[in-house]
């Protein structure tokens, strides 16, 4: 039954009430099959989403813990039966009974598989593990190839590369003794991939690319564009988004949703976890998935606290009791209630035949910034005075050596010494006293900045 369908079935079920009707209604209600609207799968399905779970093989004679996989979620990630050490434990001897078990649980039950993850720098079998060079990159692309063939059609997105990139400010791939088999190790494994089972999307996965200002998400963003640019085969990107109070949900979670998008590329929320479980913090990272077409899914890391692999800090949407948690309303509520509408300021409504002169209230704006060692991102507010803006116009001197990259929500001109930065379709409507923001990157040193705006 469609969410529609089923709010009528139930405004029809008060009717019968108000006419002496209750069992009648309350019987029709009840006997509804898990409808849109009742579950997190059924509920992100009307939003034409996935709702899953990262599922344990040895939990699936839980009937507690599987009375709840299989009524509230429709997508399913292996946690650890499809990894290098348990699919591949000696060298060409491969073992699927762990991962075909979950695969099998999910498919029978109409749910799909994110298969997770071909190649990684953890979780590598002692074999992998003692390998380098070239036998170690035959190795990992064998290992690719075989595991992806084995579950060809049944996998809807496959993790290719796991956690390739540094912690930190450098935005560097993490040194591993894949990486020391060469840069391009990454795109040979999605190749593979791709060879191995066209149909699957192929995904990136990471933690901490959730805030947009951190060297780590642009250094990701950055290969996955020039991935794009040079027809690397990937489809998506993975944030892991584990979240806790040393690595919080970020205000600017939807602008790093969207700006992966941008390129092109599926974006799916794949290990979800919040310290502590906040209501408010789940809410918001559904509300920003579904504000953001390309964000077509959420898998949470685990289904009931006790299930977490950081369960003390109770970060799922179940109690260890398999009861529904605050967070778990609050995620079923945002799904049910749709997209909201983008925080930005809204479009101009009718264009004005000619541009209306400045309003005497002007602009001002101000810059700050993340530097790294070699570059920084900048994030620079645009706020209106006394009057709305119907157009702006940023003027930056950036310093000898700096180089703009790339830039989000702006047009600009130069990208060195002074440059110019105006407002795009959807951002020079400003309200008195409202701000809007854009972004840019750039090479070398921020030193210096100073944004001076003017209006039209
Ligand atoms: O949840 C997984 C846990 O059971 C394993 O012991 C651990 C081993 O590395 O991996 C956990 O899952 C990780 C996932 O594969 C990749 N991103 C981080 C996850 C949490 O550590």
């Amino acid at each position: 039954m469609r969410r529609a369908q089923w709010k009528a079935a139930s405004r029809a079920a008060i009717a019968l009430t108000g006419v002496g009707a209750l069992a009648a209604g309350m019987a029709m209600l009840l006997a509804a099959p898990a409808a849109a609207g009742t579950t997190l799968g059924a509920s992100a399905a009307e939003q034409g989403r996935y709702f899953g779970a990262a599922v344990a093989a040895n939990k699936l004679s839980d009937s507690a813990y599987t009375t709840i996989l299989n009524r509230e979620f429709n997508s399913v990630t292996p946690e650890n039966e499809m990894k290098i050490d348990a699919t591949e434990p000696q060298q060409g001897q491969f073992s699927f009974g762990a991962a075909d078990q979950i695969v099998n649980h999910a498919r029978s039950r109409g749910m799909s598989v994110r298969g997770h993850t071909l190649a990684w720098h953890s979780q590598q079998p002692g074999w992998m593990q003692n390998m380098s060079g070239t036998a170690l990159r035959q190795a990992m692309l064998n290992h690719v190839t075989q595991v992806a063939t084995h579950f060809r059609g049944q996998v809807v997105a496959w993790d290719v590369v796991n956690e390739a990139f540094a912690d930190g400010g450098t935005g560097a791939r993490r040194d591993s003794n894949l990486q020391r088999t060469g840069n391009d190790w990454i795109e040979a494994a999605f190749r593979a991939a791709r060879a191995a089972d066209p149909g699957a999307k192929l995904c990136y996965n990471d933690y901490n690319t959730d805030d947009w200002t951190h060297a780590k998400t642009q250094a990701v963003y950055t290969m996955v564009r020039d991935f794009k640019q040079r027809g690397v085969p990937i489809d998506c990107v993975g944030l892991q988004s584990h979240f806790n109070s040393g690595s919080p949900y970020p205000s600017n979670y939807r602008t790093t949703l969207s700006s992966f998008a941008a390129l092109g590329v599926d974006v799916q929320i794949t290990e979800l976890d919040i310290e502590g479980a906040s209501a408010a913090t789940y809410r918001s990272v559904v509300q920003d998935c579904l504000a953001v077409a390309r964000c077509n899914g959420i898998t949470v890391w685990g289904i009931r606290d006790s299930d977490s692999w950081r369960a003390s800090q109770t970060p799922l949407l179940f109690t260890s009791g398999g009861a529904k948690k605050p967070a778990y309303d609050a995620v079923l509520a945002a799904l049910n209630n749709g997209s909201t509408p983008p925080p930005t300021t809204p479009p101009p409504t009718t264009p004005p035949p000619t541009t209306p002169p400045p309003g005497p209230g002007g602009c001002t704006a101000t810059v700050s910034v993340n530097q790294w060692t070699g570059g920084f991102v900048a994030t620079v507010r645009v706020t209106a005075g006394s009057s709305a803006l119907n157009g702006w116009s940023v003027t930056i001197t950036l310093p000898t050596g700096a180089t703009v990259t790339n830039a989000w929500n702006v047009n600009r001109s130069g990208d060195t010494g002074t440059t110019r930065w105006t407002n795009v379709a959807y951002n020079g409507g400003v309200g008195a006293g409202q701000s809007t923001e854009f972004g840019f990157q750039a090479n070398g040193t921020s030193t210096g900045l100073n944004p001076t705006c003017t209006t039209g």
